[in-house]
């Protein structure tokens, strides 16, 4: 309980109509039993167990449809929980996507409002607290392991009050050999990491987080424990036997296979796309899934081992748990191996919320952002959310599958992609080196986007529409209107080029 509630609960039960008693000696008394009351009555506020992985593509849970892996503890959150099958990313400012996406869902801002954004490096500026941040100063312990990027030059000390295994990082070449800090109480990060080696990230990150767990049944504060998974982004190593659970021969691509994407998107070549030569063959990309699925596989098992321990701890009744993940992956859709574009197999990523008192097994169709999920749990947890959030809660959402929540969803990728998709359309712009392309797609009959809309005369007016709404988006958002030069200038570039043409496709 922080001084602040301490004070709320006191001054309430002074006014109790028990306080109406004459003796001074017998009233402080009562107000101090009160006061323990209510110290308890904080001590019930739920856990927040925040469980993020890495490139997921929403396509890989077996619950939700995909037949061919096996995720059983995904299953169960999602027996347990809300699913929401609309949710997004908003795409990316740098081709490490991973990194803007992880910014706005810590910081609760839109893609270009951000601040302090770089090519490559990130940081999140001071001028807004992080979610984690709010618990903390409202009380909580808040642990971290795992990919941490950005962070390391302050938000993660600001953030966390304990961690362990926390890696600075995009991402590491190799998923047994991990440049690891320990947690530092002083929040500074400097000096050089250690390199951990011999043990599976996905496995060191469970650990870390079961050893905290361990130590929260008698703990006076609640907790909110944030475990940001590295897998399955690549590189693809996977323990042996999980791997031939899953046969390359026999995987099925997703929709649609193209040896090469059809046009430059701005961004072609980049280290995901040449992790397989051009043009893609069926057989290459069937190994990468087989990898790829193994992966997901081998990191549920150690959700798996997380949710056991909070069970045995007799911590999962107070304890809401989230499960997402920062951005989805192409994988062999429309020619691309990464995630630097807007398609959904890279902007719709796996959000479930499960907790005490929440609806059990239910689907959510509704658009979101996982980024939705900082109000969203600051409200749970009876917590106010800042007001630089520029997020919204999906409280009402998760109480009623008819509840409104957001018409329309805006993305974007860097200075060459812009799009909008309502209930039903998705528009892509694409402005690169000059040249522009179009894509229309009508997501109820073709949720692949593998049928280009853009040209036939009978969605003429959903294009306009579709069209008249990405400006007006653009507008809200500020995109290519920030005072941060980094986002300010790839926005600029954009519309300039589009408005030099914007009919063009
Ligand atoms: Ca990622």
């Amino acid at each position: 309980m922080t001084r602040k509630d301490a004070a709320f609960v006191c001054v309430s039960y002074a006014s109790h109509p028990l306080m109406k008693v004459t003796s001074p000696t017998l009233r402080l008394l009562l107000l101090g039993t009160l006061c323990v009351i209510g110290r308890h009555v904080a001590a019930e506020r739920p856990n927040v167990l925040f469980l993020f992985t890495d490139d997921q593509r929403q396509e890989t849970i077996h619950a939700w449809g995909n037949e061919a892996i096996r995720t059983p503890n995904m299953d169960r959150l999602a027996r347990d929980g809300v699913s929401f099958r609309n949710a997004y990313t908003m795409g990316g400012s740098s081709p490490a996507v991973c990194s803007p996406s992880r910014a706005c869902l810590m910081s609760g801002r839109t893609l270009w409002n951000i601040e302090c954004q770089g090519l490559w490096g990130f940081e999140i500026s001071e001028k807004f607290r992080t979610l984690p941040q709010v618990f903390r100063e409202s009380g909580y312990e808040t642990f971290a392991t795992g990919k941490n990027e950005p962070g390391k030059s302050g938000a993660f000390g600001r953030s966390f009050s304990s961690g362990e295994a926390i890696l600075f990082k995009g991402m590491t070449r190799n998923q047994y050999k991990l440049p690891l800090y320990d947690f530092s109480p002083d929040g500074r990060y400097g000096g050089r990491p250690t390199l951990h080696e011999g043990k599976h990230s996905a496995e060191v990150y469970a650990d870390a987080c079961i050893k905290f767990l361990n130590k929260q049944k008698d703990a006076k504060k609640p907790f909110f424990a944030y475990v940001a998974f590295q897998t399955p982004h690549d590189p693809l190593n996977v323990p042996d036997d999980y791997l031939a659970r899953y046969d390359p021969k026999k995987m099925q691509l997703w929709a649609p296979f193209y040896p090469e994407h059809p046009f430059d998107n701005g961004m072609l070549r980049i280290r995901d796309e040449k992790l397989e030569k051009f043009p893609r063959t069926e057989n290459a990309i069937r190994k990468h899934l087989a990898a790829y699925y193994a992966l997901v596989e081998y990191t549920d098992a150690q959700i798996g081992r997380i949710l056991k321990t909070l069970e045995e701890q007799g911590l999962a009744d107070n304890t809401i748990i989230v499960f997402s993940s920062d951005n989805g992956l192409a994988l062999g859709s429309h020619g691309l191996l990464g995630k630097q574009n807007v398609y959904e197999h890279s902007v719709k990523v796996p959000l479930i919320v499960a907790g005490p008192g929440l609806p059990q097994g239910e689907d959510r169709r509704q658009l979101c952002y996982i980024y939705d999920i900082y109000p969203t749990l600051c409200e749970l947890a009876g917590l106010r959310t800042p007001d630089t959030v520029q997020f919204k809660s999906l409280n009402p959402v998760i109480r009623s599958a008819r509840a409104a929540h957001r018409d329309h969803l805006y993305f974007a990728f860097m200075s060459w992609q812009r799009s909008v998709r309502d209930e039903r359309y998705k528009l892509i712009e694409y402005c690169v080196n000059g040249e522009r392309h179009t894509q229309l797609f009508d997501l109820a009959d073709d949720p692949a986007e593998t049928c280009n809309l853009a040209e036939v005369k009978d969605h003429a007016k959903d294009l306009m529409r579709l069209r008249e709404l990405l400006e007006s988006e653009r507008k809200r958002l500020n995109d290519g209107n920030t005072p941060y030069p980094f986002s300010d200038a790839m926005g600029k570039e954009f519309w300039s080029t589009y408005g030099n043409h914007p009919n063009q496709g």
